[in-house]
C-alpha cells in the first residue's frame, strides 16, 4: 500500500488524513466501511451502491468492515487518478480544438466542422450534418466555442 500513498502528493493525503481522521471519531486508527461513501461524496464522488460495494470488497480484502488508513489512501488513490486522467483528456481536446481553430480566434466555424465530420466519417449526409451541427451550435452563432466542441467530444 506505501507506493500508492507515494503516488498521492502532501496536499491530497493532508486532505484524506483530515477526512480519514473526521470518521475515526475513537482514533483508533481504522474507520467503518460504512463511512466510505459519505466520505466520497464529500470529496466530490457520488457513487451508486453497486459501485461502493465493489470498491469496498476490493480494498477489505479480509472483510473486517473496517479500513486502515493506508487502504483508504489506495481506495482513494484510485479516484483521484482519475480526476487526473479527466484533466489529461481536457487538455488534450483544448489541443486538438487549437488544431482547428486555426487563427486563434476561439471558436471553429460551422462550416470547418463539417469539414472534420466529413474526414471521421464520409458517408455521412448533407442533412445528417446540418442536424448535427444545428445540435451542437447551441447558441445558433454559426460557430463552435470550446465549451461547444467540448459537449460533442465528451457527450455531456
Ligand atoms: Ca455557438
Amino acid at each position: 500500500m506505501r507506493g500508492l500513498q507515494e503516488e498521492l502528493d502532501k496536499s491530497q493525503l493532508q486532505l484524506l488524513q483530515n477526512a480519514f481522521d473526521a470518521f475515526d471519531h475513537e482514533k483508533k486508527g481504522v474507520i467503518s466501511t460504512d463511512m466510505i461513501g459519505t466520505i466520497l461524496e464529500m470529496l466530490g464522488h457520488e457513487l451508486d451502491e453497486d459501485t461502493l460495494k465493489e470498491i469496498i470488497t476490493e480494498v477489505d480484502v479480509n472483510g473486517t468492515g473496517e479500513l486502515q488508513f493506508s487502504d483508504f489512501c489506495a481506495l482513494a488513490a484510485k479516484f483521484l487518478q482519475e480526476e487526473e486522467d479527466d484533466e489529461a483528456m481536457l487538455k488534450e481536446l483544448r489541443e486538438a480544438f487549437r488544431l482547428y481553430d486555426k487563427e486563434g480566434n476561439g471558436y471553429i466555424t460551422t462550416d470547418v466542422l463539417k469539414e472534420i465530420f466529413k474526414e471521421l466519417d464520409n458517408t455521412i449526409t448533407a442533412e445528417d450534418l446540418d442536424t448535427m451541427i444545428d445540435e451542437i451550435d447551441s447558441d445558433g452563432s454559426g460557430t463552435v466555442d470550446f465549451d461547444e466542441f467540448l459537449e460533442v467530444m465528451t457527450g455531456e
